[in-house]
């Protein structure tokens, strides 16, 4: 696209039914935060929307086994999710929830604008209801044997011993998870979203349009368009969720998955209840969607075409996808509680939020699955934090302190070699740029801690604490250049490490 006017960033809206771990921070909400603040500091026109997805049955889930209502469940979470993003530095300029009236109105608004236009179609199937419960029931509530693998607790949609996907007419001896009960079949109608006349447009706009899209997000986008889309439910039995706004559709809700990215618009319009709209409708907008690749078929296959199919917004310029980090060698997991959560971190690590994000960006799964090991938080800590960025900024200003009483001192005559020095910094400041304006947050990271690595070695090689006895306007401009680099560290970490360039801002009074 042309240079875009305006920037609207989202980053996928958390299920409320959990805290959040690493997994989150290094997958979605730190690049996503690096992107936002790297353009605000350019002075672009840029919002970033965030917010909690509250519906869904896993919620309805929990609420039932500890005997308390959906609602209390997210209550909970969101605000524990909400306090982690702050505590992060996650800079949402709103971070709001699927709960709320204006989200109720918006996605309402769109099923019913799409309804009109006969966009959906209707379908009737069979499928299992509880009667003693009074409900059908969803996938995730009926429980039997698994066809694959005999495990009596697989679920109607995924068996967890044997990772085969299921469906709920393949369990044998079905029960519901409610009541107990054999469940019956009965008969219930769906709106259901013809992906199929989607096609077409969606291997345009991707496979032809985007194909600087990352090559993971790229390659998955098309083998589901190769092996061909089918329509898909975009209803529910379930008493949880935003109700279905036309008339004879009492007890169905709208699928999560259609209301959640909706909610990217909601909280826009709850944030710019007068300006949203040019961020969603104006074509000199860029949309950009940071989620992780389990997300990958709803945001660039489902989402686009509910908005093509809308008719009155722009879609994702880009939706650069991360792959997912494990923790030492293990698939990190809410049930089995194998996670780094960031309010246990917090408690361990008390003003280090800096460095998770470091160590997290730094060996972020962008391409593949990474790791992350304590072993190489220490390291990276230790041997870049301290030893490279740290020393070089603490030498800096203790010399500056002893030998200028704190002063910036003045750069008398430079040599070749200082305006060697001084020539890098601008090539450095263009490829920390190039990479972000990319998605390449690792490398424009490592860029970054060049900027150090650069000062460091100046230090190294000009040596000005033995130059202080004989050459007291040597000491100065070596200084004052090094303060400048300093200077230039501090604007181009912020984006990475907002705390950290706080303090440096305070420190170099700039
Ligand atoms: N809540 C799934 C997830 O948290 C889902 C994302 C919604 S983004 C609109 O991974
Ligand atoms: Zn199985």
């Amino acid at each position: 696209m042309n240079k875009p006017k305006r920037y609207l960033v989202t980053s996928a809206l958390p299920y409320a039914n959990g805290p959040i771990h690493i997994g989150h921070l290094a997958g979605v909400y730190v690049p996503a935060d690096i992107y936002v603040r790297y353009l605000r500091s350019k002075g672009e026109d840029v919002v970033f929307i965030g917010g909690s997805d509250e519906h869904g049955v896993p919620i309805t889930i929990k609420a039932r086994k500890e005997g308390v209502k959906p609602q209390d469940i997210v209550d909970k979470y969101h605000s524990i999710i909400k306090k982690s993003f702050e505590d992060f530095g996650i800079s949402f300029d709103i971070y709001s929830r699927t709960t709320s009236k204006i989200h109720y109105k918006t996605a309402s608004d769109f099923f019913k604008k799409l309804y009109d236009n006969n966009k959906f179609i209707e379908k009737t199937s069979e499928q299992y209801y509880d009667e003693e419960a009074h409900q059908f029931l969803a996938d995730r509530y009926i429980v039997g044997d698994c066809p694959h693998c005999g495990n009596g607790g697989a679920y109607g949609d995924q068996c967890e011993k044997c990772g085969s996907t299921l469906s709920p007419m393949e369990l044998k001896n079905p029960h519901s998870a409610i009541s107990g009960s054999k469940p019956t079949l009965r008969e219930t109608s769906h709106w259901y979203l013809p992906l199929n006349e989607y096609e077409n447009f969606l291997k345009e706009w991707i496979l032809e349009n985007h194909k600087e899209w990352k090559a993971n997000v790229y390659g998955q986008c098309k083998s589901w368009l190769d092996l061909g889309l089918q329509p898909r439910a975009v209803s529910r039995d379930l008493d949880w969720g935003v109700p279905i706004p036309v008339e004879g559709a009492q007890g169905k809700v709208l699928y999560v998955w259609f209301d959640a990215p909706i909610g990217y618009i909601s909280n826009t319009i709850e944030l710019l209840p007068n300006d949203w709209e040019k961020y969603w409708k104006d074509e000199d907008s860029k949309l950009v969607h940071f989620i992780g690749k389990d997300n990958i078929v709803f945001h660039c296959i489902v989402f686009p075409s509910m908005l093509k199919a809308h008719g009155e917004y722009i879609l994702p310029d880009n939706v650069p996808a991360n792959e997912f980090l494990n923790l030492e060698g293990d698939k990190l997991s809410t049930s089995r509680n194998w996670a780094v959560w960031l309010h246990e971190y917090l408690e361990e690590f008390q003003g280090k939020e800096d460095v998770l994000r470091y160590v997290l960006c730094a060996n972020a799964p962008e391409t593949k699955d990474n790791d992350f090991t304590w072993k190489d938080f220490q390291t990276r800590n230790n041997s870049e934090l301290v030893a490279v960025l740290g020393n070089f900024v603490n030498r800096a200003l203790v010399l500056t302190a002893k030998y200028f009483d704190n002063k910036v001192p003045e750069i008398k005559t430079k040599t070749d070699y200082d305006n060697e020095v001084i020539s890098e910094i601008p090539k450095i400041k263009q490829s920390i740029e190039e990479s972000l304006a990319t998605y390449r947050f690792r490398e424009a990271l490592k860029e970054t801690m060049s900027l150090a690595r650069l000062g460091n070695k100046y230090l190294a090689d000009t040596e000005p604490w033995k130059l202080a006895a004989t050459d007291m306007e040597r000491v100065s401009t070596i200084l004052a250049i090094s303060l400048q680099i300093c200077a230039n560290i501090t604007i181009a970490i912020e984006p990475f490490m907002p705390f950290t360039a706080q303090k440096l801002r305070k420190m170099l009074n700039i």
